[in-house]
């Protein structure tokens, strides 16, 4: 849940990178850091990793400007894939605002990004939310394989296995490269911030 200061008109928000294992959620953050100002980006911190695995999570917050007055102040989280972190998952998920499913396009992965998007349902409904509830969006990732031999999923194949049933956008990128990487971000901000705001207007009336 958003965090709202009204004396200091600041709203926070936790937007979550969901997804399999290796499926690219932290090179997404770093490409962020990497290339937004100082001033927009905080010092982004990535808990417990060996290698290039998230044990724990990264942690990435940014500000981002203001909306009807308030500043607006961004959390991006990630989560670690593999299957035996589901609690390590459900920690991070918790209070979390708006969702970015990283898929892996690796044909091999096919099955991962279906557990994965499983269990994201799953981990929301414990919290008591469904996954129309939570602002989500999908993204490709990886797509700059396409150029090199490795067999990957054509987007019409993960549109039908991820996003039959949720019909939210998706973006095709490459979080190595930054394609697609600010147009997911800015997607997901968009819609987090508008939900908030709609919630906090809904009990204050405005
Ligand atoms: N070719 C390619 N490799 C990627 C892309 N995104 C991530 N990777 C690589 O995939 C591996 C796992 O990425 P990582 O961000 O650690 O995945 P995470 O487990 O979802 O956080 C790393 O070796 C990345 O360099 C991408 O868009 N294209
Ligand atoms: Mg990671």
């Amino acid at each position: 849940m958003a965090f709202i200061d009204l004396s200091k008109n600041q709203i926070q928000a936790k937007i979550v990178y969901y997804g399999p294992g290796r499926g690219g959620k932290t090179t997404n953050l770093l490409y962020v850091h990497e290339s937004m100002s100082k001033q927009v980006c905080g010092k982004m911190v990535t808990v417990d990793t060996k290698g290039d695995r998230t044990l724990f999570f990264d942690f990435l917050p940014l500000n981002i400007g203001q909306v009807l007055n308030m500043t607006i102040r961004i959390q991006l989280y990630t989560v670690p894939g593999q299957v035996m972190y589901n609690s390590t998952r459900k920690l991070v998920l918790r209070g979390v605002d708006g969702v970015v499913f990283v898929a892996d396009s690796l044909k091999v992965q096919k099955n991962k990004n279906i557990e994965s998007l499983e269990n994201l349902i799953k981990n929301l409904s414990d919290q008591g939310l469904s996954v129309g509830q939570v602002p989500l969006v999908l993204q490709y990732n990886k797509r700059d394989l396409i150029e090199s031999n490795i067999p990957l999923l054509p987007v019409a194949e993960l549109e039908c296995d991820l996003n039959e049933g949720l019909n939210v956008p998706y973006f095709e990128a490459s979080a190595v490269l930054g394609t697609g990487v600010y147009e997911t971000l800015r997607e997901i901000s968009k819609r987090t911030v508008r939900n908030i705001i709609q919630k906090v207007c809904g009990q204050i009336g405005c």
